[in-house]
């Protein structure tokens, strides 16, 4: 490709005219102008008032003004247009083939069945003739059909598209930032972030950048998320002001959002009433202490009043919380639910809980249990403003957990489950790792037992009251948002889940790929599709090959948990060993000898993990602690599948990096040189996993491997 073609693929991939902030040009991820070609070429009328109406109006306008198309807005119009975008209360439409086309709306929502109730957020798209129309009964519904239409490009016009009613599973579709207002002197602007600089803060003050965050709020709209919390969960000093001094900025951050739908939220501190109110205690049954947070919470209010609630991390590593009075966490989260409640807002109490001062020699401790062994007790004990946000696994996002024992054993209380975005354990935005597949497989898990309800429906819950989803985002103020730019892919395939837990994650992905890398904008479409999907489809399973292996978790280097650290944690206060002795590896959380991890799930999980003849193979050492020639499923033994698994991690980077070369010239030069300056680094980190874990356990036990390959 010569200079001047590449200027030209650049200017069809990026937004011209961005933001008005410093950034002079931020990728347009999912959302290329490319992307509304085929809106944007058609005739449409959009039916009704409000504030996401308005902003449906400007996607429009915007499309339209690019790629010829034209829109009204007015129901006194009597025009012919291919796409209606209507209100359902907004009244009738003069246009008799428009008018069908709504009616074909109505009448599919009969026969749908259901009421004919979309909801706050669901849409109907039907055809008549040759109109498709998209009805809704509030204007997020619209926003969110637009969005859709968008998405299925030409196939929304398609004559023969039956019928089709969308609505959310989960109410709450929420992402956490891990954003800190003032640089942390060891986490820096953004905890656990791996995309520059916050979006909303810089060196202590807003970033001022409201253009940017407005485009963020366009990007979560379009994949669905509605709700986001705008700081770290690791509240200092500076951050806890945001409730009370500095509510202004974020105030500006939530009119910013407002026109897509998203709501904001606010990590408090539950030290709050000592830090900011003066008060000698934080109590959660002090009335003063009550009384603080009703008015300060009325306050909140005052200034944002669709703000969504509190996010709290309590009593865990160093925050705050009602341990300290002697009260335990219910007490804590229905203090704030109660100050909450008068407005709509809820509180999301995380069950993140765990001692974190923990002595390796004494076995008796297990992390993994804390989160049930604090929560569990406290089932019905919630109001019903609060969420118990419960990480996915029982320790922290590693690359393979079981799922949390704790999603199966609070039937009367609202649960959400925390997913990790932020590639903090699965190669912080240098590596590929798609992580879809794995989120699928956490929401599909069946805790009672196959063919029961799965983790989806517990955070769904009865009439969609389940706490829903949540997610630590990994954006920053990166020219690609996201670092690596194919992991933006994690991010929008989160909105998708969260929209509907049960969509096929590959679907997903192409989905993204056909948004990101839109066909009438590459060279040959095709290549480009197969090579992404090649690459990422199963990058989440080629990760777990060449890292730690077989469940066991955590041997990454300490601090920073980037890159091979095998024994990192293995003498720390931490909580997260593998017992890798000369004789065998893992953890025994059986109940009949090790920690009784195992017990905490329903009775069906509880006997497969309970033996390592019955647990998978993938989970093994994360319940076991075997010899290195036990005998997996797979037929392998232990040791020779630590080998096999690291030699072929690392050949199947290799492949990714050889198949994203066939894409030079083929797409935006910068996100190609971006991908493949980081699959160097991939290449190379997984590499020096690989001969650090075979290195590690070849000398531990050793055993060759089989196939005389090169350990050091
Ligand atoms: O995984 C750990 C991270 C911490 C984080 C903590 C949490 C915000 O290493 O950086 O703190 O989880 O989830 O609270």
């Amino acid at each position: 490709m010569n200079a001047e073609e590449s200027v030209e693929l650049e200017q069809l991939m990026f937004v011209e005219e961005p933001m008005d902030g410093d950034d002079p040009r931020v990728h347009p991820a999912w959302l290329p102008p490319e992307a509304f070609r085929s809106l944007g070429a058609r005739r449409v009328l959009l039916h009704g008032e409000g504030l996401l109406v308005d902003t449906v109006l400007n996607e429009v306008s915007r499309a339209c003004a690019r790629y010829g198309g034209r829109v009204w807005h007015s129901p006194s119009w009597d025009v012919d247009v291919d796409l209606v975008l209507a209100l359902r209360d907004a009244g009738e439409l003069p246009n008799p083939s428009v008018e069908a086309a709504r009616a074909a709306g109505e009448a599919a929502l009969v026969e749908l069945g259901d009421g004919g109730t979309l909801g706050d957020e669901g849409f109907v798209l039907a055809r008549a003739g040759d109109v498709t129309a998209v009805l809704a009964d509030a204007p997020a519904g619209l926003l969110y059909g637009l969005f859709h239409v968008v998405r299925l490009c030409a196939a929304a016009f398609d004559p023969a598209r039956p019928p089709e009613r969308h609505r959310p599973a989960l109410r709450r579709r929420m992402l956490n930032h891990w954003d800190n207002v003032a640089v942390h002197p060891v986490m820096g602007q953004v905890e656990r972030g791996y995309a520059g600089g916050s979006i909303f803060w810089q060196d202590g003050r807003p970033r001022g950048d409201l253009a940017r965050v407005r485009e963020y709020g366009r990007l979560l709209a379009s994949c669905g998320v509605n709700a986001i919390s705008v700081n770290n969960v690791n509240v200092a000093r500076t951050e806890a002001l945001l409730l009370t001094e500095r509510l202004g900025d974020v105030a500006e951050i939530a009119d910013a959002l407002r026109p897509y739908g998203i709501r904001v939220h606010l990590s408090v501190s539950f030290a709050a009433p000592v830090l900011l109110g003066g008060l000698p205690t934080a109590d959660p049954l002090d009335e003063a202490v009550r009384a603080w947070w009703a008015a300060t919470t009325r306050r909140v209010y005052d200034r944002i009043p669709d703000f969504g609630g509190y996010l709290v991390k309590a009593d865990s590593e160093g925050q705050p919380g009602p341990f300290t009075y002697g009260r335990d966490h219910a007490d804590g989260a229905n203090l704030l639910a109660e100050a909450l409640a008068p407005h709509g807002g809820v509180v999301h109490w995380r069950a993140f809980v765990y001692n974190h001062h923990q002595d390796w020699r004494d076995r008796s401790t297990d992390r993994a249990r804390a989160a049930y062994d604090h929560f569990a007790p406290l089932d019905g004990r919630f109001r019903t403003n609060v969420v118990v946000q419960v990480k996915f696994g029982p320790v922290d996002f590693q690359t393979r957990e079981p799922v949390s024992p704790v999603l199966a054993a609070m039937p009367a209380t609202r649960l959400a489950v925390e997913l990790q975005v932020t590639q903090e354990y699965t190669g912080q935005q240098r590596h590929v790792c798609h992580l879809g597949p794995w989120w699928s497989e956490v929401l599909g898990f069946a805790p009672w037992g196959p063919g029961g309800r799965t983790i989806a429906d517990v955070v769904t819950g009865e009439s969609a009251a389940g706490g829903g989803m949540v997610a630590v985002a990994n954006v920053g103020d990166d020219l690609f948002w996201t670092g690596h730019p194919l992991a933006q892919a994690n991010l929008y395939t989160f909105g998708r889940l969260a929209w509907d837990p049960r969509q096929d994650p590959t679907a997903i992905l192409d989905e993204w790929i056909t948004l990101t890398f839109p066909p009438s904008a590459t060279a040959d479409a095709d290549l480009v599709r197969r090579t992404l999907h090649e690459i990422m489809d199963d990058s989440w399973r080629t990760y777990e090959r060449y890292t730690a292996p077989l469940g066991v978790g955590f041997m990454v280097n300490p601090g920073d948990h980037y890159g091979p650290g095998v024994d990192g944690y293995e003498y720390t206060r931490w909580g997260t060993y593998h017992f890798a002795d000369r004789d065998g590896v893992g953890v025994d959380r059986s109940r009949a000898s090790g920690t009784g991890f195992a017990g905490q799930y329903p009775p069906y999980w509880a006997q497969v993990y309970e033996s390592p003849e019955t647990c998978p193979d993938e989970l093994l050492l994360f319940f076991h602690h075997v010899p290195y020639g036990h005998v997996l499923h797979s037929g392998s033994t232990v040791i020779q599948h630590i080998y096999d698994t690291h030699f072929a991690g690392v050949e199947e980077v290799t492949a990714m990096r050889r198949k994203w070369q066939t894409l030079t010239g083929m797409i935006d030069p910068s996100v190609y040189e971006r991908v493949a300056e980081r699959l160097d680094e991939q290449v190379r980190c997984a590499t020096e996993w690989r001969d650090q874990i075979n290195t590690y356990f070849f000398r531990k036990s050793g055993v060759p491997d089989e196939r005389g390959r090169d350990i050091y």
